[in-house]
């Protein structure tokens, strides 16, 4: 990469199943100033307006030596266009591909974003009664925001969705233009999650001075930008900021449980009216937290295991670039496989996208952004705690959805490490505490009898490259590992058990017969291996197989990779390889008999999701 010196200029771089509808009737009476726990989703609704900022933003990647330029210069006070030359660039998207410009591609350190909007004038002129709110589904990795230069917030964390209160500050300017600017960074750290090391290359025999790249150990392209819309959206001044559902059912009684946070007022009612899907009252209350009893509820069923799956229960209150081409796609591809479920593999998806697998009945491991912990520093307490802040983060956004059966806490972790016990020990019953109704999980390669997370975990989920990382080009050693791999994980933890990876590389077009790896028969025989144990094993304790992956995608370069990890069983341009067909004639089929747990496929976002 160009060479460049410090990356960063700011010290670390930083179901109730069915259909129910709850009316709430809110009395305000006066403001209190309470601080905001939720993070609703933004809907238009009668008291709530939505504005899109996607589009074009003015863009900037610092390339001063040590990245802080923009800090020194303050580009935040100024529009950008003043403080030097800037580009167009795609909200949401990541900044990566978008020009010809190898240095942006592989860039490192800060890249600024402005975008300039107008606010409708009865946003600001109504004695202060509407809260103007600027949210960000997501950016990777590290932002800070101002509006027309004042910081509003600044958060660690791509894939999870951030905000700040910006209405003191809109509204001191009606009919004037307000400016947004965000300082990104996507220098990544032993306490980032995930996390990565830059590597100074300090032998100038062999490499330009001030040289650095970014080492992480995760297998996918460490894609950087706004990725998820960014909205304006307002509220009443008094609000509700969070609410809380979880239910108990059987096929005769569902209970509602709900709690409901209410910012802006201690003197109001609240009166709750549950909906089916027809729009008949199903039960009523009153207050911020109480119960609801719904008879003979209709219950949230994947598709494929009932005939009206995905039904839902409308809850009415007041209160990597998303692309919605490819996300439409990529649901039609999932149902022509007759695959249901997926592993948000390796970070927090889109909530459009969550949307639709609440809509469809598609079950969701949710899956935080702790891929790559490797290094013993990982382990420590400040990663810990940060660890923690982003499961309380994804909990909040995505606790009311019934697509998701599980939190997963991260993906490979070392958890062979004596620190891993503490750590997952900890980060396990943290989630716990904030969704007791969900088992939780984290996926291991660890050896059986050396992985110190898995006593803390509900169901093993456990990745597995026979054949391919492991014996590469055998694969008649496929039925006997894979049989040894499970009957060891059950024998010593009698827990359910799930597949979460398993895969080889195909280039599509590259036959061989007999199989070679990297040819599409090499990737069929591979799952047909595979699904000869699953069969056996699925009739005990193996509760899912997801096969890796759902489509090819982008990874750092390397001798392993071929313009990308290519084990999709879709190409990155969404056509079928021939291990695809293998997979939907094998899911059809389970699907076709009752009496087994369906299969499930984990997608891979790219960049744009
Ligand atoms: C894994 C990782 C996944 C990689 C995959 C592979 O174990 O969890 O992120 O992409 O292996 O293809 O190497």
């Amino acid at each position: 990469m160009a060479a460049a010196a410090a990356a960063c200029g700011r010290g670390t771089v930083p179901g109730l199943t069915g259909s129910c509808r709850l009316l709430l009737l809110l009395l305000a009476v006066w403001r209190t100033a309470a601080r905001p726990r939720g993070m609703l989703y933004p809907r238009d609704t009668p008291s709530r307006e939505r504005k899109e900022l996607g589009g074009l933003w003015s863009f900037r990647a610092d390339l001063s030596p040590s990245r802080d330029a923009g800090f020194v210069q303050r580009w935040y006070r100024r529009p950008l266009r003043q403080t030097g030359p800037v580009i167009d660039m795609p909200v949401p998207a990541s900044f990566n591909d978008i020009t010809q410009d190898p240095s942006l591609e592989n860039y490192i350190g800060w890249v600024w974003y402005e975008k300039e909007v107008l606010l409708p004038l009865r946003w600001l002129q109504d004695n202060l009664n509407t809260r103007v709110v600027l949210r960000f589904g997501s950016a990777h990795y590290y932002s800070i925001v101002w509006v027309n230069g004042v910081q509003v917030v600044e958060h660690e964390g791509g894939h999870l969705p951030f905000e700040a209160d910006i209405s003191s500050i809109v509204q001191d300017s009606p009919g004037i233009p307000c400016r947004i600017t965000v300082a990104l960074n996507n220098t990544l750290t032993p306490h980032t999650l995930p996390p990565g090391s830059i590597l100074y290359m300090n032998d100038s025999t062999r490499y330009p001075k001030n040289y650095f790249i970014q080492n992480t150990r995760f297998d996918f392209f460490n894609y950087a930008g706004i990725h998820r819309p960014v909205v304006l959206y307002t509220t009443p001044s008094v609000y509700i900021d969070d609410i809380t559902v979880t239910t108990t059912a059987s096929d005769s009684v569902a209970m509602v449980q709900y709690q409901v946070s209410v910012v802006g007022s201690t003197l109001y009612s609240l009166s709750l009216s549950l909906y089916d899907q027809e729009g008949k009252v199903v039960a009523t209350g009153d207050g911020p937290a109480g119960e609801l009893k719904v008879l003979n509820p209709n219950l949230w069923w994947p598709y494929l295991m009932h005939e009206t799956p995905g039904y839902r229960y409308s809850l009415e209150i007041r209160g990597k670039g998303l692309d919605w081409p490819l996300v439409v796609k990529d649901f039609n591809l999932l149902r022509w496989l007759g695959a249901n479920s997926f592993r948000t593999s390796h970070y927090p998806y889109a909530e459009e996208i969550m949307d639709l697998c609440d809509a469809y009945g598609i079950v969701v491991i949710d899956e935080c952004p702790a891929v790559g912990i490797k290094l013993p520093e990982s382990f420590g307490n400040k990663s810990l705690q940060h660890h923690l802040v982003v499961m309380e983060e994804l909990i909040r956004r995505d606790k009311n959805r019934p697509s998701v059966v599980m939190w997963s806490v991260a993906n490979e972790p070392a958890s062979e490490l004596a620190p891993a016990a503490h750590y997952f020990k900890t980060v396990i019953a943290h989630t716990k505490a904030l969704d007791p109704s969900r088992p939780v999980t984290y996926v291991t390669e660890a050896h059986y009898a050396l992985d110190h997370g898995a006593p803390y975990v509900d169901v093993i989920c456990v990745n597995s490259y026979f054949s391919w990382y492991h014996d590469p080009g055998h694969l008649e050693v496929i039925p006997l590992q894979l049989t040894a791999q499970f009957e060891n994980w059950y024998k010593t933890y009698q827990k359910p058990i799930i597949q979460s990876e398993y895969g080889a590389d195909s280039v599509p077009g590259l036959h061989s017969d007999p199989p070679l790896m990297f040819s599409e028969e090499y990737q069929k025989a591979m799952l047909r291996e595979y699904h000869s144990v699953f069969d056996k094993k699925r009739k005990e304790y193996v509760i899912g197989e997801l096969i890796w992956n759902f489509a090819d995608f982008m990874t750092n370069q390397g001798t392993t990779r071929v313009l990308g990890n290519k084990k999709g069983i879709f190409t990155r341009q969404r056509q079928p390889k021939s291990a695809a067909f293998v997979l939907k004639e094998r899911y059809w089929k389970i699907a076709n008999e009752s009496s087994c747990l369906p299969p499930v496929i984990k997608s891979h976002a790219l960049f744009l999701e």
